[in-house]
């Protein structure tokens, strides 16, 4: 199993969730909810509308997501629905743990300290230079009040 942090449109209740929860694509196990530990920038960006985590960290906010543990099968699926490496790439980001629902041994827990996870995202270094200007977020939701409203694969 390999843990992934979704912070856009795979998360619950955004437009492709429901690619997580198909058995044909692999199992995808939700685990929990946390923040990235170092800033980045989070933009929704294109005639699309979609969310995207620039590989700039230092900028932006600490970003929420969800922590899946996913099989080799479900990894492979969202590297090819993620159009990863051309349009994201598959990055290591540490990320602090806020609620848990998964196995306790899977957290690495220290005494005092805060609990923090390496995990797999997908963030992008192929961007418009343009896209750094764009307004940066915390936490991405499709029906946001930033009103930009992610236009789905099937009407593009
Ligand atoms: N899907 C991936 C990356 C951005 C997106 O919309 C995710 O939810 O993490």
């Amino acid at each position: 199993m390999t843990q992934v942090f979704v912070y856009g449109t795979l998360k619950r209740g955004q437009p492709n969730h429901q690619v997580m929860l198909d058995r044909a694509n692999g199992t995808a196990t939700f685990q929990g909810r946390g923040h990235t530990v170092e800033p980045y920038p989070l933009v929704i960006a294109g005639e699309h509308n979609i969310p995207r985590l620039l590989n700039l960290p230092g900028r932006g906010h600490c970003v929420a997501g969800e922590i899946y543990a996913v099989d080799e099968q479900m990894l492979r699926f969202l590297d090819e629905f993620e159009c990863c490496p051309d349009m994201y790439q598959r990055t290591q980001v540490k990320v602090e743990v806020l609620e848990w629902e998964g196995d306790s041994s899977s957290l690495e827990e220290m005494p005092g300290a805060r609990r923090t996870l390496q995990c797999f995202v997908y963030s992008t270094d192929t961007y418009a230079p343009e896209w750094v200007h764009l307004p940066y977020l915390d936490s991405y939701d499709s029906q946001g009040n930033h009103g930009l409203r992610y236009n789905p694969r099937e009407n593009r």
